[in-house]
């Protein structure tokens, strides 16, 4: 990384590192420490597009939604002069006044009150689950067998959409969030089947194929209301089935991992089970599954001592937000002492995850489940990453569980 002289209020530290590569991808802390370091906004200049990797930055300018905005996009696409490969997401790719609606009929659905409900139903078959896997033995990859296991099990049948095809659930969102970043080899091998994937789940959005009682219905019904237009029904529903599946299975591996690479606070946990809510959001905090987002200029804006011309495309470093040592102590540490609210991993600000209490609530059945029969976790091998554009997460985690 290269810091051009500082001469006049315009110079801006340059790098022509790819955070899109394989290596960084897979390995991406060492590059969001010279970020971090670089200075508070960096030009990538193989993209021509402007980078944030420190915690107040990336704080303030998701908070200053007026000046950085997700209407252009939320990945490297700017839609005002290119077109989006689908139909923008009405919460995610929105401003006010077009997201408030949504947001608003969503963040009811998906609120702890309507989830009161849920819990009970959501922690047996989280118990069911532990007790089958265990069944099969003690050693078992926790990416295929709990990580994907239970949301895959729980989130379709809440939202209420049919059993046959959940299968593209996963390819599906794995491509969403590639697509996000530039056209790589990671978008070159979605690419082909994504029109399959993507068919399948605009599909289920219809009012015709969603069961009653569950998140969908309840979109569905906002639109009876007139809380939102019926056409705007089926794009939420999509919201729910893009970013509700393969976001909470990361999440899911994101605290296992961490779990089985800190036995002292698994013992912690197994002391007392209500710090699993603290360990889910430390694990979003060290994690964060979602590591990247872009917001595009609305005006040239000054940040520290950099301009950022109008319309231009910035990306949020959450993850490096996230490990930031100017606000986490010993951030490579997962900690069930710290707080770790404040946190970047879910956002900030008018479009902070929407579905947090959701993944919150799948994320602490099973660990709590697990935590139920499980004295202590390890890995009995490397584990292995899995590679996206947008998201951190595993491919393979194998695991050994000693029963209590
Ligand atoms: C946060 C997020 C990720 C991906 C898709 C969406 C939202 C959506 O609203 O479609």
């Amino acid at each position: 990384m290269t810091t051009s002289t500082p001469t006049a209020s315009t110079a801006i530290p340059t790098t022509d590192e790819d955070p899109f590569s394989a290596a960084v991808l897979a390995d991406p802390l060492p590059f969001q420490h010279r970020l971090r370091e670089a200075g508070e906004v960096v030009l990538l200049e193989r993209y021509g597009v402007y980078a944030m990797g420190r915690y107040d930055t990336v704080r303030a300018a998701l908070l200053d939604w007026q000046g950085f905005e997700s209407s252009a996009g939320v990945g490297i696409t700017d839609f005002r002069t290119e077109a989006p490969w689908r139909p923008p997401s009405l919460l995610l790719e929105a401003d006010p006044p077009h997201h408030d609606a949504p947001r608003a009929v969503l963040s009811r659905i998906l609120g702890p009150r309507a989830l009161r409900e849920l819990a009970p139903r959501w922690q047996a078959d989280a118990d069911r689950l532990v007790d089958e896997v265990l069944e099969q033995g003690t050693e078992f990859d926790a990416v295929t067998s709990l990580a994907e296991a239970f949301p895959l099990r729980v989130f379709p049948d809440a939202v209420g959409i049919p059993e046959e095809g959940r299968r593209h659930l996963l390819p599906y969102g794995d491509h969403l969030f590639n697509s996000f970043g530039p056209e790589n080899f990671l978008v070159q091998h979605g690419a082909p089947h994504i029109g399959e994937h993507a068919g399948w789940v605009n599909e289920q959005c219809a009012r015709e194929k969603i069961a009653d009682g569950g998140f969908g219905d309840a979109i569905w019904s906002a639109a009876d209301r007139g809380d939102i237009t019926p056409a705007q029904a089926p794009l939420i529903v999509r919201s729910l089935l893009s970013a509700g599946v393969d976001t909470t299975v990361h999440a899911i591996g994101a605290v296992l991992h961490a779990f089985a690479t800190h036995p002292d606070a698994w013992a912690m946990l197994r002391e007392d089970p209500a710090l699993a809510r603290v360990a889910f959001d430390e694990a979003i905090r060290l994690e964060a599954p979602v590591q990247t987002f872009f917001r595009t200029t609305t005006r040239d804006i000054v940040v520290g001592d950099v301009l950022i011309p109008d319309r231009r495309k910035i990306l949020m470093f959450l993850g490096s937000a996230n490990h930031d040592p100017r606000r986490w102590p010993d951030p490579q540490r997962f900690d069930l002492t710290r707080d770790p609210s404040g946190h970047v991993g879910f956002g900030m600000g008018i479009h902070q995850c929407v579905g947090q209490h959701v993944a919150r609530l799948e994320a602490v059945s099973l660990v709590t489940a697990l935590a139920r029969r499980v004295e202590s976790i390890e890995l009995i091998g490397e584990p292995e990453r899995h590679l996206n554009n947008t998201l951190r997460a595993w491919e393979t985690m194998p695991m050994r569980v000693e029963l209590s």
